[in-house]
């Protein structure tokens, strides 16, 4: 990591749907209709340009998010360490002002029907990812299983044991979208890099910080788009393209911390 502050883009991801019963219980004493309101969980991101091949939202069943009036009908879930920045970045209705409505576990968000922007894959879910940490970025996660090796492997683990992290197996299966392609590694980095340094599971992190270097090396100078508005295009230059493009349309944000 470097020495000045870390560039991330926020990703807004609606919910759709609670599932959990707590989570409507908390949801309808706040008065937050779902159909009156847009609620999103915002996933900070280094990697714009990979959303069309989002397959569900991360976030950690042992955090509690702060739930937030965002201002002009809209609500934000992210930790309050995350949110506190962004108050301080003109992010927010009012500078200084970061306390939550309410706060929400993790937990009870699993299962939550949401719809993220640029994603093929249409309605998604939240879904949990236990190597969350509660201090960098916004404490939730979107995943992208062809590019981001820390998701295809935990998404490779919900898939096998769902029994385990007690969600729906279909939950977990969404297809995957091959959206850049590599010389080296081909058109899903993060296989072929998981399988290549034979990580068995999300907790294999000296390993995956190895495919995570490679994955990101090979795919931000020498990868392809061969998805989207840039496809054809090298990802080198894409990637602050898209990342207007999410601004621009209100999507996301920059932040940093
Ligand atoms: B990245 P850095 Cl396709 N805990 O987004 C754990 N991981 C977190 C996190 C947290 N609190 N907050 C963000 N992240 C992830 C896409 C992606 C990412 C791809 C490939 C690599 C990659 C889709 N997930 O990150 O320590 C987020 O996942 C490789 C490290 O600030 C975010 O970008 O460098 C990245 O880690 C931020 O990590």
């Amino acid at each position: 990591e470097g020495l000045g502050p870390q560039e991330y883009t926020g990703i807004k991801i609606k919910i759709l749907e609670l599932f959990n019963q707590d989570a409507k219980d908390l949801f309808n004493q706040h008065s937050l209709d779902l159909n009156q309101k847009n609620v999103y969980l915002v996933a900070a991101t280094l990697r714009p340009e990979t959303m069309y091949g989002q397959t569900c939202c991360f976030v950690s069943p042992k955090i509690n998010y702060g739930v937030f009036d965002a201002g002009n009908n809209n609500y934000y879930i992210t930790t309050i360490r995350a949110f506190k920045n962004m108050c301080y970045q003109k992010l927010t209705p009012q500078r200084g002002n970061y306390k939550p409505i309410f706060t929400i576990s993790g937990q009870s968000l699993i299962g939550s029907k949401i719809t993220a922007p640029l994603a093929i894959n249409k309605q998604l879910y939240i879904l949990p990812m236990e190597t969350i940490l509660e201090k960098k970025g916004t404490g939730i996660v979107t995943c992208v299983p062809t590019d981001s090796p820390d998701d295809y492997i935990n998404m490779k683990d919900l898939k096998n044991k769902p029994e385990y992290y007690n969600i729906k197996k279909e939950w977990a299966s969404p297809e995957l979208i091959p959206l850049i392609n590599t010389p080296k590694y081909g058109d899903k980095c993060a296989e072929y890099l998981c399988n290549f340094f034979k990580i068995q599971s999300p907790k294999d992190s000296v390993q995956l910080q190895k495919a995570k270097e490679l994955a990101y090396k090979e795919g931000f100078f020498n990868g392809t788009m061969i998805i989207g508005k840039y496809a054809g295009e090298k990802v080198e230059f894409v990637k602050a393209k898209v990342k207007n493009d999410i601004v621009e349309s209100g999507e996301g944000f920059v932040y940093y911390e």
